[in-house]
C-alpha cells in the first residue's frame, strides 16, 4: 500500500474508529472520518476529542482526520475501515444493523479496487453471509472490484500501555490479494505483529473467543464470590494467592457486574450464530447468566447489611459511586450501575449517584456533597478518586454501610471504624 497515494476512510469515529483514524494520519495517509453524528464531526475537525482517552488527548490535536457526515467521501477512498458498534438488543440478540448500513454506504460509493476492512466485532459468518452478498448484489466481484477483509478491533479503553499503535492484530480475507493488501496496510500502521488467518471466519472467531474467554473467567470468580461469601473466605485474597503461581493461572476478579461494549456482548454473537447451525453453547450461556446476576447479588448484599442495622431499604438514603462500566473511563455502555439503580428503584429506594467521569448523569456533582447526604454506599466503579478516599471520611459523614462492588477499598480499615463493609466475595 503506497502510503502517500492511498486514501483511508474510517467509518464510525468512536472508541475504535477515532484512534485508528488518528493513527492513519500519523502514519502519512490522507485520512477521512465518516460519522453520522454532526456534533462529533465538528469537534474532531476542531481537534477536540468527543471521548476521554489519553491517546486521543495526546494525538488528535496534531493528527486530525478530515471528519464528515457525507458518505460521498467513500468515493475517494482506497481503504475503508468499518468501525461501527455491534450491540445486542434487550433480549441479548445481536444487532448488525449498524454494520449493514455502513456496508451499504460503501457499496453505494465504492471506488473500484478498494480494500474494505470490517473491524467491528462480529460472529464467524457475518462477512460471508452479510457483507459479501451486499457487494455481489450490486454487481461487484469480490477479489477483483473490491477486496474484503476482517481485522477485529482490540482497543482497550483506558489502557495506558496498549493502544492502536502497538496492539498486535489478526487479519482474514476471502482471497490472497485481499489478505496481502490488508496485512500490508496494518503493518504500515501498527508496531506489532499482524497475523494472517486461514480465512475470514477464523479472523471473526478470534475476537469472539478472546472476549468469551474473559467473560467465562470473570463468571468463574463471580460464582466463587457467592460461594466464598457463604464460606467466609476472601475471594480477592485467594485469587491474588493463586496468582503467585507463575504459570497456567490468569487472575480475574469478582464485581458488581460485567459492563462495556465487548465482554458482555460478544459471547451472544457466537451463541446465536452457533444455535443456527445446531450447536448449543451451554457453558457460554451459564457464564452470561452468572455475570448478569451480579447487580442483583450486589443489591441483596446491601439489603442484608441494612438488615443487620434494622434499616429498611426504603427510607435509607443510598449513594451509588460510579456510573461508567470500568475504572477511569467515561463510557457507560452496558454498565452494571444501570441495573443496580433499576433494582434500587424497584425497592422504592431514593438513591443519589456520583461519577467524576460522567457528571452529566450524576444526581450530585461532587463527592463530598454525596457523602454528606447518604447513610449507605455502593461502590459500583473502581475509579481512582474513590479508591483514594480516606476511610475516616466515611465515618465523619456518618456512612453506616459500604457495599464495595469492585472490592477496591480497604476492608479492614473501614470495619475498624465500625462501618459495615461487604465486598463481592470478601
Ligand atoms: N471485570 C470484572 N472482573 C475482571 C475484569 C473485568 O468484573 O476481572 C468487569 C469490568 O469491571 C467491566 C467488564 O468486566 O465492567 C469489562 O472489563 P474489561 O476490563 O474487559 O474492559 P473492556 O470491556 O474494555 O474489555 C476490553 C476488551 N478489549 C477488546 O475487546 C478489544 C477485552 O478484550 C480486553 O481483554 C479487556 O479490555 C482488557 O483486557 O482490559
Amino acid at each position: 500500500m503506497e502510503q502517500k497515494k492511498a486514501k483511508v476512510c474510517v467509518i464510525g469515529l468512536g472508541y475504535v474508529g477515532l484512534p485508528l483514524a488518528v493513527r492513519c494520519v500519523e502514519k502519512g495517509y490522507e485520512t477521512f472520518g465518516l460519522d453520522m453524528d454532526k456534533n462529533k464531526v465538528d469537534l474532531i475537525n476542531q481537534g477536540k476529542s468527543p471521548i476521554e482517552e489519553k491517546f486521543l488527548a495526546d494525538n488528535l490535536p496534531t493528527h486530525r482526520p478530515k471528519a464528515t457526515t457525507d458518505e460521498k467521501i467513500i468515493e475517494q477512498s482506497d481503504v475503508i475501515l468499518i468501525c461501527v458498534p455491534t450491540p445486542v438488543d434487550d433480549l441479548y440478540m445481536p444487532d448488525l444493523s449498524p454494520v449493514i448500513s455502513a456496508t451499504k454506504a460503501v457499496v453505494r460509493n465504492l471506488k473500484k479496487g478498494a480494500l474494505v476492512v470490517l473491524e467491528s466485532t462480529v460472529n464467524p459468518g457475518v462477512s460471508e453471509e452479510i457483507v459479501k452478498p451486499l457487494f455481489e448484489e450490486a454487481g461487484f466481484k469480490v477479489g477483483k472490484d473490491v477486496f474484503i477483509a476482517h481485522c477485529p478491533e482490540r482497543i482497550n479503553p483506558g489502557d495506558p500501555k496498549w493502544n492502536v499503535t502497538n496492539i498486535p492484530r489478526v487479519v482474514g480475507s476471502f482471497d490472497k490479494q485481499g489478505l496481502a493488501t490488508a496485512v500490508k496496510f496494518y503493518e504500515s500502521i501498527v508496531d506489532g505483529a499482524i497475523r494472517p488467518m486461514k480465512s475470514i471466519r477464523e479472523a471473526e472467531a478470534v475476537k469472539i473467543v478472546e472476549n468469551s474467554f474473559r467473560d467465562i473467567n470473570i463468571a468463574f470468580v463471580n460464582e466463587l464470590a457467592k460461594s466464598f461469601d457463604k464460606l467466609g473466605i476472601d475471594v480477592k485474597d485467594v485469587v491474588l494467592g493463586a496468582s503467585t503461581k507463575p504459570f497456567a493461572f490468569m487472575p480475574h476478579f469478582p464485581s458488581c457486574g460485567v459492563g462495556g461494549h465487548c465482554i458482555p456482548v460478544d459471547p451472544y454473537y457466537l451463541i446465536e450464530r452457533a444455535k443456527k447451525s445446531g450447536f448449543d453453547h451451554k457453558f457460554l450461556k451459564i457464564a452470561r447468566e452468572i455475570n448478569n446476576s451480579m447487580p442483583s447479588y450486589t443489591v441483596e448484599i446491601l439489603q442484608d447489611a441494612l438488615n443487620e442495622l434494622r434499616l429498611p431499604m426504603k427510607g435509607t438514603k443510598i449513594g451509588v459511586l460510579g456510573i461508567s462500566y470500568k475504572a477511569n473511563v467515561d463510557d457507560t455502555r452496558e454498565s452494571p450501575t444501570f441495573k443496580i439503580l433499576t433494582l434500587l428503584g424497584e425497592h422504592g429506594v431514593k438513591y443519589d449517584t456520583y461519577d467524576p467521569h460522567i457528571l452529566k448523569r450524576s444526581t450530585i456533582k461532587t463527592l463530598p456533597a454525596l457523602l454528606k447526604k447518604v447513610d449507605a454506599l455502593i461502590i459500583a466503579t473502581d475509579h481512582k478518586e474513590f479508591k483514594e478516599i480516606d476511610p475516616r471520611i466515611f465515618k465523619q459523614n456518618g456512612i453506616k454501610v459500604i457495599i464495595d462492588g469492585k472490592n477496591c477499598l480497604d476492608k479492614d480499615a473501614i470495619k475498624k471504624l465500625g462501618i459495615i463493609y461487604k465486598g463481592i466475595g470478601r
